[in-house]
């Protein structure tokens, strides 16, 4: 892509409304801009990141054999009145009355429609265990959104949803998941401590919140320090051997970790400096949760026996709008963004010191050229203006690598190579720099 043509509003001001760094990063790297408290535009850049890692989160899903689905936003009252929580979500939910006077709502979360397509297919324990996931919009009118993107009111989520025959196989669906978002976290460059939480409006006797250590974090967690040096990728672990998969997710959560909630000073296994007390981002949070749906809204299979029973189920959330502004919270310095790899939206940024120039305009052309042949994503800075300008721009959005090429280094043979994380710049021949970002 060429930033002439590409709907990039950076600002060189920082917002007054941003409190925290990712949100005010977002904003001055034209991301998104905000339409309405808690919700958000996705601008060109925002949207290419926002893919990135919905796509991440979405391969993993299918690495464990959930299926990918997609549920309506606008829900019926009447499933959420089936289920009980129709009062008792109270003022988070939007309600909407249609043309006929029924009572509808914008989904916060997708339990009673899962359940409900469940229901009305699968008859016998022989159709299970069944996965399902996928990765659409929620609305939760927020008493305070804030943060931008990290606690709005229209969001995107992940949310899977398991159901089995019975407490060990629905377990070990619990298993599979936390294995899925060990291995999610891990990829997308961030290490994500799962720690033992509140069930909250969503119930049930088993939970854990997947969360990214923040100063800016919204909650408060406390957790053995062994968990900054623990290997969370789940590498090499079979997600078929119930026994072994279990005994894996046993050793992870060997380690003290709790949300506040959950916290009781006076029955801690850690103290003293091995007791980190921090904040956190939520980027993700399992739920198991048994009958609570299934037996309410007769979501029953015949078992072996013959006999009718109410399925097990679970439900798996990752805040996937919220990682766009976690992950620059873990990753930025006083310059702009840092992106890992994986997520950045740009592989490469090149700049042209001089448009205009014909040696440099040809170069660039050249570079840029070889960079889309190998299918590597650039975005070239072909704008006519001062070369300070783009190198602030290039640093606020924060592209893994930069290749600058002015005329005098062309002059030379050599271009600048600038790596974004590590600050280092190295004089290096065009092949070279080409070599390095794997062209
Ligand atoms: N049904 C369950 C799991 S599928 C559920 O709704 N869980 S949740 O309430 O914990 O939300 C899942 C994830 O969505 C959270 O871990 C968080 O990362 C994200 N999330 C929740 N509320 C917001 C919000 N207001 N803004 C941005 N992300 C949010």
């Amino acid at each position: 892509m060429r930033l002439s043509q590409f709907f990039l509003p950076t600002l060189k001001e920082t917002p007054a409304e941003a409190q925290i760094a990712s949100h005010r990063l977002m904003l001055r790297a034209g991301m998104v801009r905000q339409l309405s408290a808690g919700i958000y535009s996705w601008l060109p850049l925002g949207y290419r990141v926002l893919k990135k890692i919905e796509q991440i989160v979405r391969e993993e899903q299918d690495a464990i054999g959930c299926n990918e689905l997609l549920m309506p936003t606008i829900q019926p009252a009447e499933l959420w009145q089936e289920s009980g929580r129709y009062e008792d979500y109270g003022q988070e939910m939007l309600r909407i009355t249609d043309r006929h006077d029924r009572k509808m709502l914008f989904g916060p979360t997708n339990e009673e429609v899962i359940t409900d397509i469940f229901r009305k297919d699968v008859r016998s324990y022989k159709q299970l265990p069944q996965l399902m996931y996928h990765i659409q919009w929620k609305f939760r009118d927020e008493i305070r959104p804030r943060f931008g993107v990290m606690r709005g009111r229209e969001f995107l989520m992940k949310d899977a949803y398991s159901f089995d025959i019975d407490y060990e196989s629905s377990r070990h669906a619990y298993n599979k998941m936390f294995l899925a978002y060990c291995r999610t976290f891990t990829r997308l460059g961030v290490k994500a401590i799962p720690m033992v939480a509140d069930t909250g409006p969503i119930g049930g006797d088993l939970s854990h919140e997947f969360i990214i250590l923040a100063e800016t974090g919204e909650s408060e967690v406390f957790c053995d320090q062994k968990w900054l040096n623990k290997d969370l990728s789940g590498q090499g672990v079979d997600l078929n051997d119930r026994t072994g998969l279990e005994n894996w997710v046993q050793t992870v959560l060997e380690d003290y970790a709790a949300t506040e909630e959950k916290h009781d000073p006076a029955n801690t296994p850690v103290a003293g400096d091995d007791l980190i007390a921090t904040r956190g981002i939520e980027v993700g949070h399992i739920f198991h949760f048994g009958a609570k749906y299934s037996e309410p809204m007769n979501a029953t299979v015949l078992g072996p026996d013959g006999k009718e029973v109410p399925v097990m189920m679970g439900s798996y959330g990752i805040g996937v709008s919220r990682l766009v502004g976690a992950l620059i919270e873990a990753s930025h310095d006083e310059n702009g963004i840092i992106w890992p790899e994986a997520v950045a939206p740009y592989k490469v940024g090149l700049i042209n010191l001089r448009t205009g120039d014909d040696a440099c305009d040809a170069a660039c052309e050249d570079v840029y050229g070889k960079l889309q042949n190998a299918k590597i994503d650039v975005l070239y800075d072909d704008r006519d203006i001062r070369a300070g300008g783009k190198f602030a721009d290039m640093d606020l959005i924060g592209l893994p690598w930069q290749i600058v090429i002015g005329p005098k280094g062309l002059k030379a043979g050599i271009v600048e190579l600038k790596n974004r994380k590590s600050g280092e710049r190295t004089e290096v021949t065009l092949e070279a720099a080409l070599k390095q970002v794997g062209a």
